[in-house]
C-alpha cells in the first residue's frame, strides 16, 4: 500500500471512500465506564452516563502501539492529530512515526499537528485524499497540505467549558468567563492551537451572526465547510443555510460529532471548520 491517512478520533471520521484509512481512538473515562471512541461507541449512553455521573471524568489519547497497529504496513503515511497544546495524542503519534521509521528504513510518516480538532481535521483530511488521488509524490503532498493547513481555520460556539475545565484544558479565567446559564461563548482555535474566546452570546441568532462575522474576518469567501455538533442539528443546519445564502457557498455539510469531541464541546456545542 503506497499511501495511508491515519488520524486520531477527534476528526469524526471513520471511513474515506476513496484512499486507505484508520482511526485511532481517543479514551473518555467517566467513572468506571470506559467508551472508546471508535465505531461502535454508544453516543447516548456516553451522554446518559456522563450526566447522571457526579464525580471526575477524563480522557485518554491513543498510546504508540495504537499509532504503530494503525499505520499498518503503509510505505507512506500520512497522520493527522488533535492540538499538540491541548492533548499527548501528537507526541505519542511522534514517538510512533520513530519507532516505525527506523524498523522499515523504507517507510515515512508525515505526522501533521492541527492545532485544532474536528471539522478543520476533517478538511485536512479531505485535501490529503485529493492530493493522493491525484498522484502527487509524497513530497509535494507535504508541502501542498502545509499550505492548505494555513487557511483552514476553527471557530466554536459552547453552552458550557465545564468538561474542558474540570480537566485543565482551559484556564480557569476563561472558564470563568461561561458557564453562565444562557450564555454561549463563541471562539477560535489560536494560532498556538488553544481556545482563544472571541465573544459572548445570549441566544441563538447572536452566534450565527457573529460565526459568520468571523468567519469574512478570516478570510472565508465561499470555500469547503464543515459544521459538527453536539445534539444541536438545529442550529448546525441553520448555520450552514446561512452560510450557504451569505456566501454562495456549494459545499457546506454539517454531522453530529463522534465521543471525544461530543464530551469537550457538550450538549448544543457547534465546531465549525473553514477554508479561508
Ligand atoms: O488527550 C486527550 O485526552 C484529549 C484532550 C482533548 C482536549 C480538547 C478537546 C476539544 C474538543 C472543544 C471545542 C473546540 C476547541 C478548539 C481547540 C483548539 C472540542
Amino acid at each position: 500500500m503506497k499511501y495511508k491517512i491515519v488520524s486520531d478520533s477527534s476528526s469524526d471520521i471513520l471511513t474515506l471512500s476513496q484512499a486507505p484509512f484508520a482511526s485511532v481512538p481517543l479514551h473518555i473515562v467517566i467513572g468506571s465506564h470506559e467508551f472508546v471512541d471508535d465505531d461502535a461507541v454508544d453516543l447516548e449512553l456516553l451522554e446518559k452516563t456522563l450526566s447522571a455521573h457526579k464525580g471526575r471524568s477524563g480522557t485518554a489519547c491513543p498510546g504508540v502501539d495504537d499509532w504503530l497497529r494503525a499505520f499498518g504496513d503503509a510505505e507512506n503515511v500520512f497522520c493527522i492529530t488533535i492540538t499538540s497544546a491541548l492533548s499527548g495524542s501528537y507526541n505519542s503519534a511522534m514517538s510512533a512515526k520513530k519507532e516505525y521509521e527506523e524498523q522499515f528504513p523504507d517507510r515515512f510518516v508525515h505526522v501533521i499537528d492541527s492545532l485544532s480538532t474536528g471539522p478543520e481535521m476533517a478538511l485536512i483530511i479531505e485535501k490529503l485524499q485529493e492530493l493522493i488521488l491525484s498522484g502527487r509524490e509524497r513530497e509535494d503532498i507535504v508541502e501542498e497540505i502545509r499550505a492548505y493547513t494555513e487557511r483552514t481555520h476553527l471557530l466554536f460556539s459552547l453552552e458550557t467549558l465545564r468538561n474542558l475545565a474540570n480537566n485543565g484544558r482551559v484556564s480557569p479565567a476563561v472558564a470563568k468567563l461561561a458557564g453562565i446559564l444562557g450564555i454561549r461563548v463563541v471562539g477560535q482555535a489560536s494560532a498556538q492551537g488553544e481556545l482563544q474566546l472571541l465573544s459572548k452570546c445570549r441566544g441563538e441568532q447572536c452566534v450565527l451572526t457573529n460565526v459568520l462575522k468571523y468567519m469574512k474576518e478570516m478570510g472565508y469567501q465561499g470555500g469547503k465547510v464543515r459544521i459538527s455538533h453536539n445534539a444541536n442539528e438545529k442550529m448546525a443546519s441553520a448555520l450552514a443555510d446561512s452560510i450557504r445564502e451569505n456566501f454562495h457557498a456549494p459545499d457546506v455539510r454539517f454531522y453530529g460529532a463522534r465521543a471525544l469531541c461530543s464530551f469537550y464541546a457538550e450538549k448544543g456545542g457547534l465546531l465549525i471548520g473553514f477554508e479561508g
